[in-house]
Formats: structure tokens, sequence, C-alpha cells
């Protein structure tokens, strides 16, 4: 689907409290396009739920639950529940948590909810670290990444969370990204038609965090999927299909861009370019890169299965 085709109606409404040209709420905003007003959203603590929740001024025209930072998976559960017994078989439950509320301290309950088969959608638009309180490191902050956590670079690499929940043999899995906005659109449109667990990851360049000209963030989102730092794909029951861009490198017909290209631009790597270049950790970053996408060619072969 064009932009140009997208619904009209707005289910987020302008003068939302966020940053400007913050695409957490951009993602947010095209999510609830796809699906309706008949939505329920459960917010963990995060940006989205410090928007969410200035009463009487939160932006969203579907209720939202706002909740404790490990409560996600949890509280979708008891949504859900709490429908099922209202005989309301039509209403979506979406749990809308940054990477620090899915990659750790929301692990358990989405795990959870995850393996009891709950009806819902688990997002995690994925910002990389904690920014709602001051940019903290989380298990999805990259490898070389400052914060004020990791302040000489974080020495540890990133979590594969959407192998986690593939290995949770869920119905439906996939990553997007807030620049590819009309494939993100098209995958929680069919995580919509899905029944059974959900889990879909966005990736959200986050200007002030990461430290570059909040007019960039659309195309730091692209340089992400065209140096292979981010990945495009879905799996449908298990089967991995790479998208867009990220198809076309897995296939050989496009290159990837050199990593640097993504990462000069950022002021949390300055360090690995200025005084002088980090050659070591560059190349470092290189091949861990690499070894994702050597992963990424057997996921597309092998897949995962369902049972
Ligand atoms: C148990 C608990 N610890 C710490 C906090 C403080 N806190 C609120 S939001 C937040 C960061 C959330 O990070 P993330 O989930 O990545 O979302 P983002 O802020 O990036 O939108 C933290 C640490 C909290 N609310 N509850
Ligand atoms: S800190 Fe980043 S994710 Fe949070 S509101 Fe600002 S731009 Fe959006």
């Amino acid at each position: 689907m064009a932009i140009k085709d997208l619904p009209r109606e707005e289910l987020m409404h302008p003068g939302a409290g966020s940053c400007p040209a913050c695409v957490d709420l951009l993602a947010l905003r095209m999510t609830l396009k796809a699906l309706g007003p008949k939505t329920v959203l459960v917010s963990p603590a995060s940006c989205t739920a410090s928007v969410a929740c200035g009463y009487p001024k939160s932006p969203f025209g579907v209720p939202v639950l706002t909740m404790a930072f490990a409560a996600g998976g949890a509280a979708a559960s008891g949504v859900v529940a709490a429908l099922n017994r209202l005989g309301e078989d039509d209403v979506n439950v979406v749990v809308w948590a940054g990477d620090g509320g899915t990659y750790d301290i929301g692990l358990q309950s989405m795990s959870g909810a995850m393996e009891r088969g709950t009806n819902y959608i688990f997002v995690c638009y994925n910002n990389e670290i904690y920014s709602n309180t001051g940019v903290q490191r989380s298990g999805a902050t990259p490898f070389g990444a400052w914060t004020t956590t990791s302040w000489k670079g974080k020495v540890e690499q990133r979590k594969d969370m959407p192998a986690i929940m593939l290995a949770h043999r869920l119905p439906y899995v996939a990553t997007a990204s807030a620049s590819y906005i009309e494939d993100l659109y098209r995958k929680v449109q069919k995580a919509r038609t899905i029944k059974g667990p959900k889990y879909l990851e966005f990736h959200i360049p986050c200007a002030p965090g990461w430290r570059f000209p909040m007019e960039r963030t659309i195309e730091m989102g692209r340089l992400a999927v065209e140096t292979g730092a981010w990945a495009l794909f879905e799996a449908e029951n298990g089967k991995v299909e790479f998208n867009l861009r990220s198809k076309q490198i897995l296939d050989g017909k496009v290159s990837r861009r050199p990593i640097e290209e993504y990462l000069e631009p950022q002021g949390r790597f300055a360090h690995l370019f200025r005084p002088e270049r980090d050659e070591e950790a560059l190349a470092g970053i290189r091949r861990f890169i690499d070894g994702e996408w050597d992963r990424y060619h057997q996921l597309a072969t092998c897949g995962i299965a369902v049972g």
C-alpha cells in the first residue's frame, strides 16, 4: 500500500509530548491506522507511556493502560482474559514497549504470555536505549555505542530478540523500520489477521539519544538497513522471508553499504572516528554484522519449526 492510500482516520492526535521528529510515535500512529479503533494499548514505562499518561492531554484515540515496566505481557494477558469473559473477540490487544521493556525487564512476562498462546501483538519499538530516563544502555544497544552507562562505548554485543521470539514458535514474528513505513503497516495488518501471540520489532532511530540532527531520522533508519545493521524480515509459522532491501542483500542483488556510513553521522559512535579511527573496534563491528548475515542466510534456508 502507498502512503497516499493509508486510512485517513487518525487514532493519534496532534500535540503529543514527545521530542520533535520522534519516529516511535510515527510508527505507533501507523500501527493504529492498521489496527483501527477496536484496539487496547498496553504501555509499560517508557517514552510512549510518558506521552500517554499526561492526562488530560493524552493524544490517543484508543484506551491505553499504562503499566509497570516489567509487566507488559502480564497486563496484556489480563486484558485478553477480560475481553474473552465479555465475549469481545474482535478487539486487538497490543503491548507497545521499548527495548528496555522487552529485551530486559519485560522479558519474563512477555515470554510467559507468548508461551501461554495469548492472542495479542507485542510490539518492541527498539531505539536501542532506555531513552525516557536519559539514555542508559539496554540489551539491544549495539557494541561500541556511547550511552550514559557505557560512556566509553558498550563492550557487549546486542541480544537477538527476534531469534528468541522465533524460538517461542510463534505464528508470526516480523521486524520492520519506521523508515519503511509501508512495510511496517503491511506487517501490522498481517499480524492483526493471525490468531495467537505475535511479535513485531520496529527499528526506531532516536535523535537525542543517538546524537544526530533530528532531520536525519528517516535517513538514519534507511542507512541501518542499507548497511545491514538492521534487517527486515518476517516469519509466518517459522518460515522466514526477508523483505525489500534486506531481501536484495540476501539474494546478492545489491551489496551492503560500508557500516561507517551508518555509524559516523551518529554522535554515540564519534569516539570510533575521532580524534582518530579505532580500526580494531570498527573491524569487530564489521565481523559481527558479517556473522549476522551468515545466520540470516541459514534462517532463510532452514527457518524454524513451529509445532
Ligand atoms: C522497575 C522500574 N525501574 C525503573 C523505572 C524507570 N524507568 C521508567 S521508563 C525507563 C526506561 C524505559 O526504557 P525503554 O523500555 O527502552 O523505553 P524508552 O524509554 O526507550 O522509550 C526506566 C528505566 C521504572 N519505571 N520501573
Ligand atoms: S527520546 Fe527518542 S524515543 Fe523518546 S520521545 Fe525523544 S525521540 Fe522519541
